[in-house]
């Protein structure tokens, strides 16, 4: 229905220039938060929780304490939201950025490209980005679907299963879904699982936090989709690429902390805004 630009509301004369810089870009980086995932079905860390979880907020069940004081109602939460990526499908700018990178990928080593690559760095955890054909250099904040024991740290297969038909219902359901103990380690005798995710107060996984920065300082185009950008240190990486005169794209339907510095806004969703700049 219409070109996806002019529905979108786009500023086109923003739109070109955007365009013009995706279509140069040999090194592009695109940082994707919860905003990218939207469009596919999964609430945003913003929305209000959905359904079973209302009346928690992320901010306080992703973290450790709350898996300590309680181990089941979080990992039931977690499991509860793998569930639900489970029964979700990629949108249209997952695949957008997926068709970029292989684009990216073919112009490989010709007309002179030294080593022309897109890297997706996402604080998303789930594997949207992966669904949808592309590579992600690094989930800066783990994986819904990487498990690890709370003890002994070994990694640990678990799968959550797609989401059962007879969820929500009878308090008895509810009281159901929120007790799932997670699974013993099957490595040390008193060890429990927890969700490979990063908790609000630990560290950044070592290895994809340098992959980002590096892919950062190396871009020569950073578009970030998503995100409010608010938390740290992710929400730091646009500012690298800002002090190096590298330009950069925000893709958001609202304004962020980010907004203010940023080379072009783009004020449209992901499904909506991708496929108009790649094309
Ligand atoms: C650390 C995994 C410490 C878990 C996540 C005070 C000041 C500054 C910092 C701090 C502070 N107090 C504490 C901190 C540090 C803290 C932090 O930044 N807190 C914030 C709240 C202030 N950071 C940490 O704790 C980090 N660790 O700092 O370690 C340390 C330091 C040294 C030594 C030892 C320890 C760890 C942070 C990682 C937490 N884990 N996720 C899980 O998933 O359960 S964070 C989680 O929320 C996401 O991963 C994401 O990063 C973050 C925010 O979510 P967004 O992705 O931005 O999504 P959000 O819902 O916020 O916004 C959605 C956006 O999309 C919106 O802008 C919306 O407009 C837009 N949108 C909506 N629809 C669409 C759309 N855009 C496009 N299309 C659409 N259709
Ligand atoms: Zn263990």
């Amino acid at each position: 229905p219409g070109d996806p630009v002019s529905s979108a509301g786009l500023d086109a004369a923003t739109l070109d220039a955007v365009r013009t810089l995706v279509d140069h870009a040999q090194r592009p980086v695109v940082l994707t938060g919860a905003g990218m995932s939207a469009e596919s079905g999964v609430p945003t860390f913003r929305d209000a929780q959905t359904g079973l979880w209302e009346r928690f907020s992320p901010q306080e069940l992703a973290t450790e304490e709350a898996f300590r004081a309680d181990p089941a109602l979080v990992w039931s939460w977690y499991r509860w939201r793998a569930r639900m990526i489970r029964a979700c499908e990629p949108n249209a700018g997952h695949r957008a950025l997926a068709a970029w990178q292989r684009r990216l990928d073919a112009a490989d080593g010709t007309a002179g490209s030294a080593e022309a690559s897109l890297h997706v760095v996402t604080q998303n955890v789930d594997d949207l980005h992966e669904r949808a054909g592309a590579r992600v250099l690094a989930h800066v904040h783990g994986s819904l679907f990487e498990h690890r024991c709370a003890v002994c740290d070994a990694p640990a297969e678990h799968d959550p299963g797609v989401a059962d038909e007879g969820a929500a219902g009878s308090e008895a359901d509810l009281a159901a879904m929120l007790r799932h103990e997670p699974p013993a380690c099957p490595r040390c005798p008193d060890g429990t699982l927890r969700p490979g995710v990063v908790w609000f107060g630990e560290m950044l996984p070592a290895g994809p936090w340098e992959r980002a920065v590096d892919a950062v300082e190396r871009a020569d185009l950073v578009l970030v989709v998503g995100t409010s950008s608010f938390v740290q240190p992710a929400a730091s990486l646009p500012l690298l690429a800002l002090e190096a005169g590298v330009p950069v794209v925000e893709v958001n339907p609202e304004r962020t902390e980010l907004s203010p510095h940023v080379t072009h806004r783009l004020a449209g969703t992901a499904a909506r805004v991708l496929p108009a700049l790649i094309g």
